[in-house]
């Protein structure tokens, strides 16, 4: 991994810290977004605009400052980067059903375990799945098992920062991103991708909507042939947020779709 990258995860870290500061603050001085439609400058994910309460139902956010879905009602699917290893772990608090994570609806559960990725050294693999105290009883996200979705517009969301180096969000904020094929993305980043285990998207030319540091381990997904959410990706790494020529990276979720359904098998799910 290049320090570039070594640093985008560690100002992850210092995200959770500064969302961990921000919870313990009463609710002041926390500006609501501005209504839809807002032309083009934010709020957040970057590019984004606020989504509907109830609108994304298996969004999850983490207290270590990382997305997630419910892959199960007791089990979130998120980044292998967002963990620290596989084994027991009360250290976690999943927060779901709201868009507003000051909302006094929401429902939240701690973590008993965490299994990262198998074989995961910073390098592809990015996923993990945190098992739950108790199931949250919400709708779960289905994952992609092959490759069938991988194209057109995807949709992205997440309270991670709405720019560059910006905070992270109070309110959830959603965007669409159009697939980017590995031929193209390789000449983005060369050797840095591994194709087969990643998925680029954004907005290759002009950049301007992109998920951004605290939306790691949230879900890319789209509509189904039925109509239905499907999990395509899992938000890892870019280059910066939202920049000309360089495309945001989602873990390939279809590439690990068996490995996932054995890991959560074995968390009891
Ligand atoms: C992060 O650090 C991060 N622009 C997530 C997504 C992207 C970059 C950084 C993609 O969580």
């Amino acid at each position: 991994m290049t320090s570039f990258l070594k640093h985008l995860r560690a100002a992850t870290a210092i995200g959770a810290v500064a969302l961990a500061a921000f919870s313990l603050q009463s609710n002041t001085a926390i500006a609501a977004p501005e209504p839809t439609p807002r032309g083009d400058l934010g709020p957040a994910v970057v590019g984004g605009t606020p989504a509907e309460q109830g609108e994304f139902p298996f969004m999850v956010r983490l207290s270590m400052g990382c997305g997630g879905a419910l892959y199960a009602k007791d089990i979130v699917l998120t980044a292998a980067h967002c963990v620290d290893g596989s084994g027991p772990d009360t250290g976690i608090t999943a927060t779901a059903g709201v868009v507003d994570l000051e909302d006094s609806g929401a429902v939240s559960a701690k973590s008993t375990q965490v299994l990262q990725a198998p074989g995961y050294d910073g390098k592809g693999k990015d996923w993990a799945l945190i098992k739950l105290e108790k199931p949250i009883d919400l709708p779960t996200l289905p994952i992609a098992e092959d490759d069938k979705l991988t194209n057109g517009d995807f949709d992205i969301a997440g309270w991670g920062a709405d720019k560059e180096g910006g905070s992270q969000q109070r309110y959830l904020l959603k965007a669409k991103v159009p697939f980017i094929d590995d031929a193209t993305c390789q000449s983005a980043y060369g050797d840095q991708l591994t194709p087969g285990e990643e998925i680029c998207a954004g907005n290759l030319d002009a950049g301007g909507i992109d998920t951004c540091q605290g939306d790691s381990g949230g879900p890319m997904f789209r509509k189904d042939e039925a109509g239905a959410w499907i999990q395509v990706g899992i938000v890892s790494w870019g280059e910066g947020c939202a920049r000309p020529g360089k495309p945001g990276v989602y873990t390939e979720v279809s590439a690990f779709a068996a490995d996932i359904k054995k890991a959560a098998g074995e968390l009891g799910g």
